[in-house]
């Protein structure tokens, strides 16, 4: 859904950052592929946020809230109600799973051998329009900061009116090799007037490149369907509920529901419900 007051030609102004007043405090600003309509408390805070936003193109890209080549699968048939047992709604898991936040348990995925990898959506218990991504790096040679890293999108709008248990994709179109280590990052609200805003708040599967460092993720082995899975908390510290369940999904080197062999799962933690 656009914002885009009405009568607004973006046809007319694609060249040029243009910015139109509408009011005291709402303002549409326009580059050549972002707009957004927002509320301001005071001009000089309308002057900052536009000269920062209309300097860079790549804050926003229209996308569609479903990649087309996403396929659905059958997923393993309790897994969704067992991941949502395990992460409860609204609860303070952190304290249910200490090993996964605080310990040593592996919390990302390292290749062993050359594989497909698989994203299947499981569940979401989020307020607002997630968006979800990966990158890759070789391991032992971890990017230094999230600007080194090449964002792809896997579920550009989060949201299970768009999602079914099962919906998945392939990362990337080539096989990946071993070694290779395999990040996802979450854009918190970041889908919004039919795209992404890649300069919304962005958590990591590298806490180091978080704000505060914060862990914002868990990644487990559910016992009984044996299925990797990967849960986000889309809040920070004081803010957040902690409940690691904003969206849930499934890494797999296979789409037959069959066990994965091609991940270093030694030290990954198998929680049953
Ligand atoms: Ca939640
Ligand atoms: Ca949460």
């Amino acid at each position: 859904m656009s914002i885009l007051p009405q009568g607004l030609n973006t046809n007319s102004i694609q060249k040029n950052c243009l910015i139109f007043m509408l009011n005291h405090y709402t303002v549409a600003k326009l580059t050549a592929n972002c707009y957004e309509v927002r509320q301001y408390p005071s001009l000089a805070m309308f002057v900052l946020f536009v000269s920062f936003a209309c300097e860079d193109d790549d804050v926003y890209r229209k996308t569609p809230p479903v990649a087309g080549d996403m396929f659905n699968i059958e997923i393993c048939p309790t897994l969704v109600t067992n991941a949502l047992a395990l992460f409860p709604e609204a609860r303070n898991n952190e304290e249910r799973h200490t090993q996964l936040v605080t310990g040593t348990s592996q919390q990302r995925i390292v290749l062993t051998k050359e594989t497909d990898v698989y994203v299947s959506f499981v569940t979401e218990a989020a307020a607002i329009g997630n968006v979800l991504g990966y990158y890759i790096y070789d391991d032992g040679n971890v990017p230094g900061d999230a600007g080194k890293i090449d964002k792809q999108l896997i579920f550009p709008n989060v949201d299970a009116t768009y999602l079914k248990p099962g919906d998945t994709r392939k990362l990337g179109k080539e096989k990946l090799k071993a070694g290779t280590v395999i990040g996802f990052f979450l854009i918190v609200g970041g889908y919004r007037n039919d795209g992404v805003y890649f300069q919304r708040p962005t958590y990591y599967t590298n806490s180091e490149w978080n704000k505060e460092k914060s862990k914002q993720h868990v990644l487990y082995r559910e016992q009984e369907c044996g299925a990797v899975v990967v849960g986000f908390e889309d809040r920070l510290s004081v803010e957040a509920d902690k409940d690691y369940n904003d969206i849930v999904f499934m890494v797999s080197d296979n789409i037959e529901s069959a066990e994965n062999t091609s991940f270093d799962l030694q030290e990954v933690v198998t929680l049953a419900k």
